[in-house]
């Protein structure tokens, strides 16, 4: 069966009418293009994922328990120094690899380029300031890791060319490596999909699409055939971030986990960032959009936030998880852009995977400094302020 017949096929069994209507309008390298699209879309999987949005969402239906963290600020200078070899001595055997996630539309900054792209007030480029940390960890202990950088379908190009043109800021580049994650068709709120120059309008699905990306993209061999045993995931836009952390995986290591997340303590009730718990009994996040108002609110008998521990993208993942991760089916989410339908998976869903998980409390001006938005709160304005008081090396 030709092509064009398959991919008519396929448009009809799913009801996606307005798109078939297009394609047969279409000649030559147009319609070629439309038909490699819809023979890559699983039409199945998008269909799935509409058909349960009828269901509640799971979070509705599992059980949530605060989850224990430990506060850093009140670990000994000694056991501090003792933490710190343990991580050492796995960094420096390049045992640890760091993996940024980029492929965020970054909608909220309104700046049409790679999130990674966005030059500060100070002059300096978002993936500068994160390049300038592996080099200082270079000048404190001689080395640094590998640096893996999850792009999407619509700014891989754009994120590439900007590393060559800034000479991969002086790292080297072999032991740069950029890997795309997936993407999925939006839909309209009565399921159809949209064209957009004659393409079907796609959308990155959500940061989530980390685990399956590293197996497809075949990362995990590459870290593998490296030695790479530790994965500290961080999102490009929080310029504090402490990726490079010998005393995180020393203590992660000394409590036999093989998940660790690092939290600041959430600044309100209202603050628009996930929280640490246990669903079902096992470790995850319950994002700010999801939280009810009674557990924004409660407070143990010191008067602290129950649900204070607030997710700050900071995952330290032992690549064994990763397989395991990618065993079980990955929870989407929906997210409604412009009125349309947009399904985005989560890192953290991947770690009920394992019983456990090590939360390590850090100081929010140490390590945590996001770029969100255009203005107000977590804005490029904000973030550069706690960069230019609280930056250490
Ligand atoms: C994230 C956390 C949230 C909160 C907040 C703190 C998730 C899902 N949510 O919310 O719990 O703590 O940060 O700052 O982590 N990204 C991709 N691919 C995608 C979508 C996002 O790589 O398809 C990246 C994005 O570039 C960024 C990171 O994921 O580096 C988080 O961005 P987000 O917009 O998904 O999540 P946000 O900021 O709403």
């Amino acid at each position: 069966m030709q092509n064009l017949e398959l991919a008519q096929n396929k448009l009809k069994q799913y009801e996606q009418e307005n798109i078939l209507a297009t394609l047969n309008s279409l000649k030559g390298k147009e319609q070629e293009e439309l038909i490699n699209q819809i023979l890559k879309i699983d039409f199945q999987e998008i269909s799935e994922l509409y058909k349960n949005l009828k269901v509640k969402e799971e979070n509705a239906k599992c059980e949530i328990a605060p989850i224990e963290s430990i506060d850093k600020e009140r670990i000994t200078d000694s056991e501090l120094k003792e933490l710190e070899e343990i991580g050492l001595n796995i960094i420096k055997q390049n045992k640890y690899a760091v993996i940024t996630l980029a492929g965020g539309q970054g909608t909220r900054l309104k700046w049409d380029g790679p999130k990674g792209t966005y030059k500060l007030a100070n002059g300096k480029y978002i993936f500068q300031i994160l390049a300038e940390k592996f080099k200082a960890f270079e000048n404190k202990y001689g080395t640094y890791p590998y640096w893996y950088i999850m792009t999407s379908h619509q700014n891989n190009q754009a994120t590439v060319d900007f590393f060559e043109e800034q000479n991969y800021f002086n790292l080297d580049k072999n032991k740069i490596k950029f890997f795309k994650q997936d993407e999925l068709p939006t839909l309209t709120p009565d399921g159809k999909m949209i064209l957009e120059d004659n393409k079907i309008k796609t959308a990155s699905n959500g940061n989530g699409a980390i685990y399956a990306a590293l197996i497809k993209e075949k990362i995990i061999d590459d870290m593998k055939a490296k030695g790479v045993e530790w994965l500290y995931i961080s999102g490009v836009d929080n310029i504090m971030v402490n990726f490079i952390d010998p005393i995180f995986l020393g203590l992660t290591l000394k409590n036999n986990m093989q998940i660790a997340s690092k939290s600041v303590a959430k600044a309100y009730p209202e603050e628009k960032v996930g929280v640490f718990c246990k669903k079902n009994g096992k470790p995850g996040i319950v994002e700010y959009i999801e939280l009810t108002e009674e557990m924004r609110n409660d407070t143990n008998k010191n008067g602290e936030l129950i649900y204070g521990d607030a997710n700050i993208v900071s995952h330290l993942l032992n690549i064994n998880v990763i397989e395991k991760i990618t065993k079980q089916k990955m929870q989407y989410h929906l997210e409604i852009k412009k009125g349309l339908y947009k399904f985005e998976a989560f890192v953290f869903d991947g770690f009920k995977a394992m019983d456990n998980m090590l939360v390590m409390r850090v100081k929010r001006e140490n390590e945590f400094a996001p770029i969100k938005n255009f203005e107000g709160v977590d804005s490029p304005k904000t973030a550069l302020e706690i960069y230019e008081k609280h930056l250490q090396f």
